[in-house]
């Protein structure tokens, strides 16, 4: 088949909720279930391109959903072009602006189309883009929430076995800042050395707060302090970067390259982790990376596993890929961790499928 037979059909998306194992409680929110939105982009020559959304919230597939559908009408009938659809999806949202919403349902597209492309090639996404199949570094992202300290020693342990993982996250912005250096202490002795321990705020203190908490923590070997302060407070981080020894992490809310280009600038941060679903899929990662590679930056990944892992292979400054498989249950053949590191499946595309049975069972109406 040549790539360029390949034509758009239709888009379908669809919603279902997921339990999760481990409930998230962070300082932000606290979610019990998992919604995602399953895309399929058909094509008229049968190959089918697969991505997923991970939206938070339920209400929020109310208002994608809708988007991803009118994508596929207005490229019915169009060469797979991922980049060309990218620039399309986008300006045909630009009277509601560049972010937000609009760049998630964007990036949903465009890790669908990506996917199609490797697909009718018959190649693995990153050979696709000029990479081979290999393994990935991750660390475990599954847990360590916002619970008692003390039973925080247990699981850390039960993260590091379930993959050999050498690198942990653990949430902090507990009522009182002991009781984070507690968690941290906790883990730490249960783990051992060897393990690399990065830690997650989720926005949940203001720029004074931060500066102290921060501080209490900045002799601990930390790999990371991520997001102490609101995502958009650049002036903030520059504040925190200048001041602290241990690396500042921000990026998962960053909305498309420009934030990402505009905070390294700014010297907003000493590391960087885009998510896919903000920074505009597979293409909005590629300039990323591109730029953090010309920065020097070292560059992670934030949630979607599975794309994550496929870029990863071909970015200059690959750090860490964040691993959480809360997709797994709908997927029929889920990525595989060993020895802390992920293993690309050697199958077309990204290698998503979905599991029928499971969607079925955990479809949602909205
Ligand atoms: C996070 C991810 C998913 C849900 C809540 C919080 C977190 C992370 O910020 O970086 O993993
Ligand atoms: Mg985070």
């Amino acid at each position: 088949m040549r790539l360029e037979s390949l034509t758009l059909r239709s888009i379908r998306a669809r919603a279902v909720v997921l339990k999760l194992k481990r409930p998230i409680v962070a300082r932000i929110a606290t979610l019990p279930d998992w919604p995602l939105i399953l895309i399929d982009l058909l094509t008229e020559e049968g190959v089918v391109g697969r991505s997923y959304l991970e939206p938070y919230t339920i209400k929020a597939m109310r208002y994608l959903i809708p988007a991803l559908h009118d994508f596929g009408e207005m490229l019915k009938g169009h060469r797979v072009a991922p980049v060309e659809f990218y620039e399309l999806a986008r300006k045909s949202l630009h009277f509601v602006g560049y972010q937000g919403l609009a760049m998630i349902a964007v990036s949903g597209l465009d890790m669908a189309a990506w996917d199609a492309l490797a697909k009718a090639a018959r190649l693995p996404l990153c050979v696709l883009l000029g990479g081979a199949v290999g393994p990935v570094k991750a660390y475990n992202s599954n847990g360590l929430w916002l619970r008692e300290p003390e039973r925080l020693a247990e699981e850390a342990i039960e993260l590091r076995d379930e993959g050999g993982f050498t690198g942990l996250k653990l949430r902090l912005g507990r009522e009182n800042a002991r009781d984070d250096l507690r968690a941290i202490h906790a883990i730490s002795a249960s783990v051992g050395d060897g393990i690399h321990l990065m830690v997650d705020f989720n926005q949940g203190l203001d720029l004074a707060e931060a500066l102290r908490r921060c501080h209490a923590i900045d002799d601990l070997g930390l790999d990371w302090i991520e997001e102490p302060i609101v995502y958009d407070n650049f002036d903030g981080f520059v504040r925190l970067s200048s001041r602290l020894k241990t690396p500042i992490q921000i990026g998962e809310n960053f909305y498309g390259v420009r934030d990402l280009h505009r905070a390294l600038q700014m010297k907003a941060c000493d590391l960087v982790m885009p998510d896919f679903m903000r920074i505009g899929g597979v293409t909005g990662w590629l300039r990323a990376a591109a730029i953090a590679g010309a920065a020097g930056v070292p560059i992670s990944t934030h949630l979607y596993p599975e794309v994550a892992a496929h870029v990863m292979r071909v970015t200059e400054m690959a750090h860490w890929l964040e691993w959480q498989n809360w997709a797994d249950p709908v997927l029929q053949e889920p990525y595989k961790i060993l020895d802390g590191m992920l293993h690309i499946p050697d199958a077309p595309g990204v290698g998503l499928e979905w599991n029928e049975d499971a969607v079925a069972a955990y479809s949602a109406e909205l």
